[in-house]
Parts: structure tokens; sequence; C-alpha cells
């Protein structure tokens, strides 16, 4: 039983007057209508006892005090934030607006980094944590939603630390070479800020990949899948493709206002095919190129003259940004342009309305329209490309869809278009004028029923319900620092156990990381330890490591060791000869070795070591920050390289390696102890190389990770320091056992 807070910048209300009284009206857009459909349509929902919505009122402190009451009826409550208006401005057109928006809607040009901006949106994201700290009860479940709120999640995740915290952007993520143009502290605070929430949503798989990516270059956060590991906490990052609220658009389809505007529109253009179009005025939406692809068509099929009309209905937005007004002007020259062009007495092409239009009309429209050009130059996902879909209940029409928006990932059935490629736009529109209806159906069928298997309540619960499920993840992951208790029972453990297997990496478990590999040489301590522990007849000790076969030979060869090289590509067991399991093979070395001693050259201190199956770019001496960019930079380079490859490139700590694929060191483990039943394991590292092993052993081992960092194992080790005196203590153990037994 939990509570659902909402939190998005805009409420799903604003304020109007009429005579003097103010009155509420369901504010428009995405986000709003896809929520309250959910609301409206959940009411027998079990686990969520009761709903709120916190957003920006756009309305004074005193109208709501007055209609306060007038929404007792409806089933969530409203914590509208007063903010102040320049602050709000500077947050919401300027940061929000003309930094984010047009930078993730790649319109980088148009992006103003004024510094008072970027303090507006921290100290309207800091009001907003500050409500919702105020007002939040263990178990609350919040979803924040878009662009506006990015830094949001992590300021409430300082304050709440166990809070569950859903994220959804509703526009794109743009590639990383677009987010870096960023400030560097921008950057990284925004990136904080999304990976503070649990669960991070995008539209699509490539604003998925997208985010990750920048989530690696930038802050250096591991990812597993859809898995991102950052600074001890694993967030999830997956893809919930927006829904319509199909229920609600069926229902209109019968409703008498709908039908009755919708004869009025046959009765006008009975003889004419429809193409309608409608958008915020916006200049990622493509209205200008599109006229100009409209215009070609006309040019190119003077036919088609009298015999269609272009319904364009245009919603005015934002219109305090300058951006926005230039291209309302520009767009309304164009449309007289045409107009001019191409009209007769008794028809003109272009029908330009700019306006909000009621529901009842947009309906119609939807069931009127021929087809629908939808042509956004990006467009996070587009609901009206979805809902034009769903409305025609006769599956008729044609959809014409820019091949940038979100939604043509879902629609591929759709006349895709390229929007800036007027040849492309005006081919696709003769295509669509003269479909035959039967194509039209078959298309028009596969669309509908996509969109009838995840409509908005479907996108909402799946949300919910994989939030949920990250938060168990996490607790499995949850860091367990190892206690005495813990120890005293794996020393009981290991005491009892007739027969042990050990498993333990070398550099970073064994021994500390160090300047260079050849300074991390065993001392006397560490090889007496070894031999005394692989000298017990009911111990199998196995050096697990990324280091090459001749180095673990010359130190470790005289002893009763179990070794393996290099992640798994060479074995050697237990008192017999090394063995080869990766077919070596030298013809990618040249080309990756040229790349990294580009890396050695941009990056002072680092340097290339050669094993036999492996390439390793050490960064452990560089100067910190650029050591850690450079090696994002050539993660991305050396991935990109091996593309189709049967190589792999190994994000270790402080070393980027590049290796045959197929051998890791969780198979490696599985296979050494295929050949031994041991009823006691112990494995234990410190590297990203590492986890392979912990997920192959967990059921049937103790698994410790070194470093206080989110882990398959089951328990951590603060420090390397600690794994000798560990390891000590359990020969403790058995020499107590054998003292004691008679
Ligand atoms: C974001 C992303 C993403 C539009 N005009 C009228 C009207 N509408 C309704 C439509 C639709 C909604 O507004 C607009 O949908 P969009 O998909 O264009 O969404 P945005 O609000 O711009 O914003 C976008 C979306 O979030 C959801 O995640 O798809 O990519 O930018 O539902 O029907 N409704 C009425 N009159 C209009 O004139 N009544």
């Amino acid at each position: 039983m939990s509570r659902l807070i909402i939190v998005s910048n805009r409420l799903p209300f604003s304020m109007d007057r009429e005579g003097g009284e103010a009155k509420l009206r369901q504010s428009s857009g995405g986000v709003v209508s896809a929520i309250k459909s959910y609301f409206e349509n959940t009411h027998s929902q079990e686990e969520i006892t009761e709903k709120l919505w916190m957003g920006v009122a756009d309305f004074p402190q005193d109208d709501w005090d007055k209609v306060v009451s007038e929404h007792s009826g409806i089933d969530f409550s409203i914590k509208p934030l007063f903010i102040d208006k320049q602050l709000y401005a500077d947050y919401y057109n300027g940061f929000s607006n003309s930094v984010l928006w047009p930078l993730f809607h790649y319109f980088p040009t148009l992006a103003q980094y004024q510094s008072n901006y970027f303090e507006a949106y921290v100290q309207v994201n800091k009001l907003f944590c500050n409500e919702l700290v105020s007002l939040m009860q263990p178990g609350d479940i919040i979803w924040i939603h878009d662009y506006q709120l990015m830094i949001l999640p992590q300021m409430l995740r300082q304050r709440r630390i166990e809070a569950t915290i859903g994220f959804f952007m509703h526009i794109p993520f743009p590639s990383y070479e677009i987010f870096r143009l960023l400030p560097k502290e921008w950057k990284k605070s925004l990136l904080q800020g999304v990976i503070g929430a649990d669960l991070i949503g995008f539209h699509t798989h490539d604003y998925v990949q997208h985010f990750i990516q920048s989530a690696k270059m930038i802050l250096g956060a591991d990812n597993y899948f859809h898995n991102l590991q950052y600074q001890n906490r694993l967030v999830r990052v997956d893809l919930f493709p927006i829904g319509i609220d199909l229920k609600k658009l069926h229902k209109a389809a019968g409703e008498p206002e709908v039908l009755e505007y919708r004869n009025d529109i046959k009765k006008n253009f009975e003889d004419k095919k429809i193409i309608f179009s409608v958008d915020r005025l916006d200049y990622t939406k493509g209205l200008m190129d599109r006229l100009n692809a409209f215009e070609y068509f006309l040019e190119q099929n003077p036919r088609w003259k009298e015999k269609l009309v272009f319904i364009l209905n245009v919603i005015p937005s934002r219109d305090e940004i300058q951006a926005y007004t230039e291209r309302k002007k520009q767009m309304e020259e164009k449309i007289s342009t045409i107009n001019g062009k191409f009209s007769s007495i008794s028809w003109q092409p272009v029908i330009y309305r700019f306006t909000h239009l009621p529901f009842y009309e947009l309906c119609a429209l939807y069931q009127s329209a021929d087809v629908a050009l939808i042509t956004p130059l990006r467009d996070g996902m587009n609901l009206v490309a979805k809902e034009f879909v769903a409305s025609n209940a006769a599956q008729r029409g044609v959809l014409i869809l820019s091949e940038l928006a979100g939604a043509a990932s879902e629609l591929n059935e759709a006349l895709l278009v390229n929007p800036t490629d007027i040849n492309d736009v005006a081919a696709n529109i003769t295509k669509a004028l003269t479909m035959p209806l039967q194509e039209q159906r078959n298309r028009m069928i596969l669309m509908q029923r996509r969109l009838e298997e995840y409509d908005v309540i479907k996108w909402v619960t799946d949300f919910l319900e994989q939030l949920k499920e990250t938060k168990k993840e996490q607790q499995k992951l949850t860091v367990k620092v190892i206690d005495d208790k813990v120890i005293r029972l794996i020393c009981h453990r290991y005491g009892e156990a007739e027969k042990r297997f050990l498993l333990i990496d070398y550099d970073g478990t064994l021994v500390p990381i160090t300047r260079t590999p050849a300074e991390a040489v065993p001392d006397d301590n560490l090889k007496e330890f070894l031999s005394s522990m692989s000298s017990d007849p009911d111990n199998h000790v196995a050096i697990i490591s990324g280091r090459d076969a001749g180095t673990l030979e010359k130190w470790f060869g005289h002893l009763p060791l179990t070794l393996v090289a290099e992640h798994g590509a060479a074995l050697k067991m237990k008192n017999k000869i090394w063995q080869q399991l990766v077919t070596v093979s030298d013809q990618w070395k040249d080309q990756v070795r040229r790349i990294m001693q580009i890396f050695v050259t941009r990056c002072v201190g680092s340097f290339i070591e050669e094993k036999p199956n492996t390439l390793a770019w050490h960064y452990r001496n560089t100067q910190v920050d650029l050591g850690f960019t450079r090696s994002r930079e050539l993660i991305n380079n050396l991935s990109q390289l091996i593309q189709n490859t049967s190589l792999q490139v190994i994000d270790g700590s402080k070393v980027v390696e590049v290796r045959m694929a197929g051998s890791d060191k969780g198979t490696i483990a599985l296979k050494i102890l295929n050949e031994s039943k041991p009823d006691f394991i112990l494995c234990i590292g410190d590297d990203t190389t590492d986890e392979d092993m912990f997920k192959a052993l967990n059921d049937s081992a103790f698994t410790i990770k070194i470093g206080a960092r989110a882990t398959a194992a089951k328990y951590t080790l603060l420090s390397q320091q600690q794994v000798l005196p560990l390891l000590n203590s359990l020969k403790a153990c058995v020499n107590k056992k054998k003292h004691v037994s008679p």
C-alpha cells in the first residue's frame, strides 16, 4: 500500500478567469493527458492508496485558495508550487527551453548557455525538493517527469536515501556528441541528478543508449545491459514508449459533437482529400520544411489542384521566447505565399488556424483526414501520430511520419520520411493520396494492434512495476560490509569443510594496486601464506588473474596452486602443466595497439602492457581527471573498432583491456570447480572482471568484493589490507578444529 506522487513542471490544471471569477481548466500536453488518463482509469488499483500531483501553479495563490474546494471531486490531490515570476522565467523559458530543449532536439545553435539560467534551474529543482521532503512519507512512490526536473531525483535522494524514485524523460536524450556541448559542471549535475532515481525511462532504445553512453563517458558509470552502476548504487535505465488513451478516443468517436463536426467537414470537403496536421508552434516540429515540401508537391502535381486541402492547425506555445515568435512570422509568410501562388477563386490549398482545438474537433479531424502529415525534425515520441492511427475505426487513412520522431520506431507501417527532404515528403504525399484502400487497411490494422497492446494504462503500470522490481534488485545487490558475525560464519564453515576451494584474484586483492604492474610483486609474507594455505591437503587454492602466464609461473609456479592467466585465456591446474584455452591469434593486435599508442601520447603517464592474448592500456599514473576522460574516449573508439569481431573491451580498474572474447573469470571458475566437488568455496576479488565469478558462483560460494561498490558478490571488504588478515583467520579456524579433535 503506497501513495503515488507525480511531479511535473506543469500541473494538470491552469486557471481561467471568467467574468472576474477564477475557474480551473485542464491543461493540455502529452504528459498531463497520459497521467490523467491513468488516474481516471485506475480507481480500483489496490496497491496505490492515494495519488498526489505536484507542479508549478501558473496562477496566483489567492486564486488557488478560492477555488481549492473545486477539485475536491477529483480522486487525486494537487500540490501547487508558487514560484517567483522572474525565477520561473529563468528556469522555464531560460534553462529548460532555451538550453535543454534546443540541445536535446539537436538545435545546438539555439542554445543559450547563460549561467543565471542554470542557477535558476537548480534553485527551482531545490524548491520542488523542499516541498516533497516536507510531505513525503515512508513507502511513497515518487515519479518525476521530464527535462525541467533533471536534478531533482539526486537532490531528493540525498535527503531521503531510501526513497523510491522514478524519472521519465519525455523528450529525446541526444547523442553524447550533442550532450557534451553543455558546460562541464552542468552536464555532470544533470546526469548525476537523473541517476538519483532508481528507474530512468525513455521512449526509445536510442535514447536509452545515448543516456548510458553519456553516463559512462562523463561520470564513469559502469553498465551491464540496462543497469547502470554509479557510486555504489544500481540504477535501471529502460525504454517505455508512451501509449495513448485508447478508451477515451474510442468513446469520443461516438459522441454527438464529434459526429456532427465530422459531418460538417465531410460536407465542406466532400470531393477533396484532406491532409491534416496539428502541432505546437515549435521549431522542432518542422513546420517550415513541411510547407516547403507541400509547395513542392503542388508544383510537381498540378493535377491535385482543387482536389485536396491541407488543414494545418498550429497551437500557440512559448511565445515569450524569441526563437518561437520569429518562426511564427516566417511560417505565416510561407502559408500566404503558397495560397497566393496556387489558390483559385473557389479554392485555397492551406487552411491555417493558430489556436487550441477543443477535443471533439481534434477527434473529428483525426477521423476525417485522408492523410496525417506529421514531420517533426525531432520529437521524443509524438502522440498525435498515434492518436490519428487509433482514431480511425474504419481503418482508412495514411500516416506520413518523420523518421526522426520517437513514434517511428513503433509505427513502421507509416510512410516514414526524412522531414528535411522535400522530394521524399512530396513523393510520399503522392503515394499516400493514391494508396489503395486495402493497403491503407493492412497498414492501419498492424499499427492499431500495436497501440492496443501498449496503451497509456499499460505504460504507467509497466513503469511502476519495473520501479518495484528495480528496488528489489537493488536490495539484492546492496553492499554488505563483512562484520564479525559473517567472519565467524565463514570461519565455522571453513573449519568444518573437508574439501575447500579458494578462488582469489591477484592485483587489488592479494596485493595493492601499484604504480606499474611490475611493482606488484608478491612479498615473502604473501608467498609464505600461499604456500601454507595450499599445502593443506584439504585446500585447493586458485589464483585467477588478468596477468600473463609467464609472470604467474615465475612467481607461483613452484607452489601447488591452480593458476589462471589473462582472465581465463590460459590455465594451469594444480600440479599440472599450462594449457591454452583461447585460440591465440595476434592479427588484431596491430590495429588495437595503434589506437592505444595514440592515447599514450595524449595522456602522459599512461602505458600499454602486452600479454599473449591481451593488450592493456593502464592509466593509473596519469592525472586523475585526464586519465579518466581519455579512458572513456578509448573505450568508445575501441568498441567501434571491434564491432563484429570476437574481441571484447574490458573497463577494468584504471585499465582498459582488449582480449579475445570467450574467456571470462566466471566461465573459468566453473570449469576448474567442475573437476573438484568442494563443500566450501570462497571467492574474492576487486575488479569489474571479478563480477563474472561472483555471478557464476553466488549460490554456492562465499563471494567477497574488495571496495565499497555495488556488486553481485554477497559481501564486501572495505579495503585490500583486510584480505590477508581475513584469510589468515581461516587458517586459525582449522588449527583450532584439528587441535580440539581427538
Ligand atoms: C512531450 C514530447 C512526447 C495537441 N493539440 C491539441 C491537443 N493536443 C494534444 C494531442 C496530444 C498532445 O496534446 C500532444 O502530444 P505530443 O506528443 O506532441 O506531446 P508534447 O506535449 O508536445 O510533449 C513528445 C510527449 O511529451 C509524451 O511523452 O510524445 O515528443 O515533446 O495528446 O492530442 N489537444 C486538444 N487540442 C489541440 O489543439 N484538445
